[in-house]
């Protein structure tokens, strides 16, 4: 049986792709931190076959402890301070835990003498594009980040193609562009909007407010890209690999999709405030992926449309908040 280590693993992607594994008979291990809180036991109830493992990305021993103990096939580095918004707050923290715990990581897979044994995949980002140089970004596309965030996800992936490189080690990078669904937090726009709509759809409230309307996102859903992590460990080299639907959209796009969904009537002004608070001092404003690498190596493609993927955030959110009181 393949025994797979994820970092991260109660986020949005941890908790996909653990239900991807466990469904291919995996025995998954995951990585938490900080003391057992809320999050760490509602995952806990929902997958009980999953062996759960305090270590932290900033504490080199505490990981060679849990590989050690683990002994996977598998590791999915999916933990990082996630949140844009968030690194330009804590700029040094974000570069700890989302660059240099990259690097801790594969450094104790190395002092472990694991090299040979184990399958390792980064989860780098479209962040890393930043203010792109060119459109659509594909795997060759220099980067240009515009955050701390997308500054410590360069690092990290710079330096999983160092060590693939210097120590032969079989590690992937998966540059995956924006990527949503029903298991995404709440301060990222398309939860906001779609929890904030349902909210008005039920009559729980008439307004809500975002940031800058403008950027352009490549938006896909998480359930299809968890699929392609899997896809680049089971593929016979390691490789980079940008993961995207092809297709771009503007947060304005993604509120009258909402609005559509939720079979509101109206414009988007009818319901959204401007909050300048939301504004970032450097921002992305346009991504859209080439996904043609991954396509004709891996054989993966994206299911999920962006009206698909609306839907089914909307129509979560509605059911949620229903049942709320
Ligand atoms: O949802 P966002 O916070 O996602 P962002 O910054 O694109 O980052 C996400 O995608 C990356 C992949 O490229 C990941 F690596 C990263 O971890 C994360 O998953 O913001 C999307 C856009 C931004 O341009 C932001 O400025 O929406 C704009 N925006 C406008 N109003 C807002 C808001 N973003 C948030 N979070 N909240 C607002 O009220």
């Amino acid at each position: 049986m393949s025994i797979a280590l994820i970092t991260g693993i109660t986020g949005q992607d941890g908790t996909h792709l653990t239900k991807l594994l466990l469904g291919k008979g995996y025995e998954v291990h995951g990585v938490i931190t900080g003391q057992k809180n809320a999050p760490h036991l509602a995952f806990q109830t929902m997958f009980p076959g999953v062996t759960l493992h305090h270590a932290d990305l900033t504490d080199l021993s505490s990981l060679i402890r849990v590989l050690d103990l683990v002994h996977p096939n598998e590791v999915y580095n999916l933990g990082a301070i996630s949140f844009v918004g968030l690194s330009f707050l804590q700029p040094e923290l974000t570069a700890d835990v989302t660059g240099l715990g990259c690097l801790r990581l594969l450094e104790s897979i190395r002092q472990l003498h694991m090299e040979d044994s184990v399958k390792f995949y980064q989860a780098s980002s479209s962040e890393m594009f930043g203010k792109v140089r060119e459109v659509p970004q594909t795997e060759l596309t220099p980067f240009h980040p515009r955050s701390p965030y997308g500054v410590a996800k360069t690092f990290a992936h710079y330096t999983s193609v160092n060590y693939r490189e210097a120590y032969s080690m079989f590690i992937s990078t998966g540059i995956l562009f924006n990527h949503e669904g029903e298991h995404r937090g709440h301060e990222f726009v398309t939860r906001k909007i779609t929890s904030n709509i349902a909210r008005i759809k039920l009559g729980k409230q008439s307004r809500f407010s975002l940031g800058d309307l403008s950027p352009q996102r490549d938006w896909g859903y998480a359930g299809d890209y968890v699929e392609s992590m899997w896809k680049m460990l089971q593929n016979s080299s390691a490789d980079d690999f940008v993961v995207a639907t092809g297709k771009t959209h503007s947060v304005r796009n993604f509120v009258e999709a909402a609005i559509m969904s939720a079979e509101l009537k109206g414009q988007v002004e009818d319901y959204v405030d401007y909050d300048l608070n939301m504004k970032r001092p450097s921002e992305v404003e346009l991504l859209i992926g080439d996904a043609s690498k991954a396509k004709s190596i891996l054989g993966w493609e994206p299911t999920t449309n962006f009206h698909q993927l609306v839907d089914i955030m909307v129509q979560n959110d509605l059911r949620i908040e229903s049942m709320k009181s």
